[in-house]
């Protein structure tokens, strides 16, 4: 295991990690269709037969993309683009272990990419498993599973002998997005009289907030730090320390630590449980890593977990599939490129019609903006296309009160990707005006997707609707946690193919590097400053005195 993508049995396919987009055959070939694309305002466009054969499906989840500007030439041309690009190919490699995240020639974070290993161990083992990964996640879980079997048989309880009803997990990026996501997605799936709770702000009311209803005494805490340095976590979990200590409690009692090896979190002693991740495991990928699997299982039980799992390495297994048509999440990837590099589209709208998932476009904002918000090759050269988009987005129908009139009707073209559940979680409903609010709920969904692509011609300008606005649906029956697993690998993998496609590294992320560093250099300055003139920090509020003082620091 980890071979750089340039060596040994890596050589054949590694000849795509410096493939330029531009300089492919589909590049110039998708550029022609892109002239004249498929018209979804044209009468009949929409077609019952179109809309019932443009469709995908893996792993519970069905991709319609019937009101994407595609025709037959295009689902051909993107076809070869990703065979082009060997998009397969490298998805193989990363599941494999290859040294993906680096550039060529220059220092950098030189890992492997193996978050899928983390659910590769609930499925067989195939010619892409990684041993060493899965054994490393088989052997975390394990420990896992073990600890919430001692809480549940009362084994493990705090001092008065009681059982743990909370669960804070302290953590901030990718070890708070994705987890927060997942337990909000799934929420409905909880271990009555269980709750999580969740501090990221280094803010003070952030955890504030969260400690002020809380019993402490039958509160676990869950400190989420891989690098067990990040400023935030570090500066919350001395805060959340002393609120225990002052409470007189024992915070060795309470609190969990999931962390890198070697990390400076990695002191068992300081806490109750100590669970571990790896180099390997990217923090916006490591949502089915110990980063949400700690937090999850205490919140929604070690079966519900195993089922996020499994439905997230069922989707793995489809993005291997090297027929466009039968991987939603490898053809998602090429709909995006087709509307964002051919196309012109700056931004990507992820509309989930369905409250449980609040927080997923906040997790996908992450996971693509700071995988694909890349200007250099993975050679180093500059980039001469685009690479990713800005990806925002609220749930519907909430959203359509707010910002739906830029997407009908403003100058910028804003593709859509919404996603939908034919029944509720809760199945609790009422049938008013001869329909379930469930029904409401995805009509609403489908005329969106319907209206932005056929729009309305009107005698008055102002009540025109242009049309060929693209969008997919994503739809699933139910939103499970096996659904919630595979929609998360969906996206996963949607993301990396997109990179492996722009030739970029979408593993590291330097650009969160310069900002973080000029805030350590302020924040000693400040110190300084405090040490020796007793400086109380009032000054800082006066901006003026705050952006000289900082050009000054900044400078030196
Ligand atoms: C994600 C990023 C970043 C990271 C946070 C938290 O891919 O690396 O969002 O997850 O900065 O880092 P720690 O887990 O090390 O505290």
């Amino acid at each position: 295991m980890g071979q750089p993508a340039g060596t040994g049995e890596h050589c054949e396919a590694s000849r795509y990690f410096s493939r330029d987009f531009n300089a492919m055959k589909a590049w110039g070939e998708l550029g022609e269709l892109a002239r004249a694309p498929y018209d979804l305002a044209a009468p009949g466009a929409l077609s019952p037969a179109r809309i019932r054969g443009y469709k995908a499906h893996a792993a519970g989840i069905d991709l319609l993309y019937s009101t994407q500007r595609v025709d037959e030439a295009v689902l051909s041309a993107l076809q070869r683009l990703a065979e082009e690009s060997g998009a397969v190919a490298q998805f193989l490699l990363m599941k494999k272990g290859a040294v993906l995240n680096r550039i060529d020639g220059y220092p950098s974070e030189e890992r492997q990419v193996l978050h899928t290993a983390c659910r590769d161990i609930l499925g067989p083992v195939t010619p892409a498993s990684d041993a060493a990964a899965r054994a490393q996640s088989k052997g975390e879980l394990e420990k896992l599973a073990d600890f919430l079997a001692a809480l549940e048989a009362g084994a493990i309880v705090n001092a008065a002998g009681e059982p743990f009803t909370d669960l804070v997990q302290i953590g901030i990026g990718g070890s708070d997005l994705g987890p927060r996501a997942l337990y909000l997605a799934l929420a409905a799936y909880g271990i009555p009289g269980r709750r999580v709770h969740f501090i990221s702000n280094v803010d003070p009311d952030d955890a504030a907030a969260t400690l002020a209803g809380l019993d402490l005494a039958k509160t676990l805490v869950n400190v989420v730090s891989k690098s067990g340095s990040t400023l935030e976590t570090m500066t919350n979990e001395e805060l959340v320390r002393k609120a225990f200590v002052e409470a007189g409690l024992e915070p060795s009692r309470h609190f969990l630590a999931v962390t890198g090896k070697g990390s400076p979190m990695d002191n068992p002693a300081r806490y109750l449980r100590s669970f571990y991740m790896f180099d390997s495991i990217g923090g916006r990928y490591s949502a089915t890593s110990m980063v949400g699997a700690v937090m999850l299982g205490f919140g929604l039980g070690y079966p519900h977990l195993l089922e996020i799992l499994k439905g997230a390495n069922a989707m793995d297994l489809a993005a291997e599939e090297p027929d466009i048509l039968r991987n939603p999440p490898l053809l998602l990837a090429l709909l995006g490129i087709w509307n964002h590099n051919f196309l012109g589209c700056e931004t990507l709208a992820i509309l989930p019609y369905s409250q449980a998932l609040v927080r997923f476009t906040a997790h996908l904002q992450q996971c693509d903006m700071e995988s694909n918000g890349k200007s250099v090759t993975r050679q180093g050269k500059p980039l001469a296309w685009k690479s990713g988009p800005i990806i925002w987005g609220e749930p519907g129908t909430n959203g359509q009160h707010a910002f739906y009139q830029l997407i009908h009707q403003g100058t910028a073209i804003v593709p859509a990707e919404f996603i939908g559940f034919r029944t509720s979680q809760h199945g609790r409903d009422l049938i008013i005006e001869q329909t379930t609010s469930q029904e409401k709920l995805v009509a609403n969904l489908l005329a969106q997707a319907l209206a932005l692509a056929t729009g309305q011609t009107h005698e008055n300008p102002n009540r025109r609707f242009a049309g060929n606005r693209p969008s997919s649906v994503l739809l699933a029956d139910r939103l499970t946690p096996y659904t919630m697993g595979a929609l998360l690998a969906l996206y996963e993998a949607k993301v990396v193919f997109q990179g492996f496609i722009w030739n970029i590294n979408s593993f590291d992320q330097e650009g969160v590097q310069l900002g973080k560093k000029l805030a350590t250099r302020l924040l000693a300055h400040y110190a300084g400053l405090r040490q020796d003139s007793g400086y109380s920090g009032e000054a800082a509020d006066e901006l003026g005195w705050a952006l000289f003082g900082a050009a000054g620091v900044l400078a030196k």
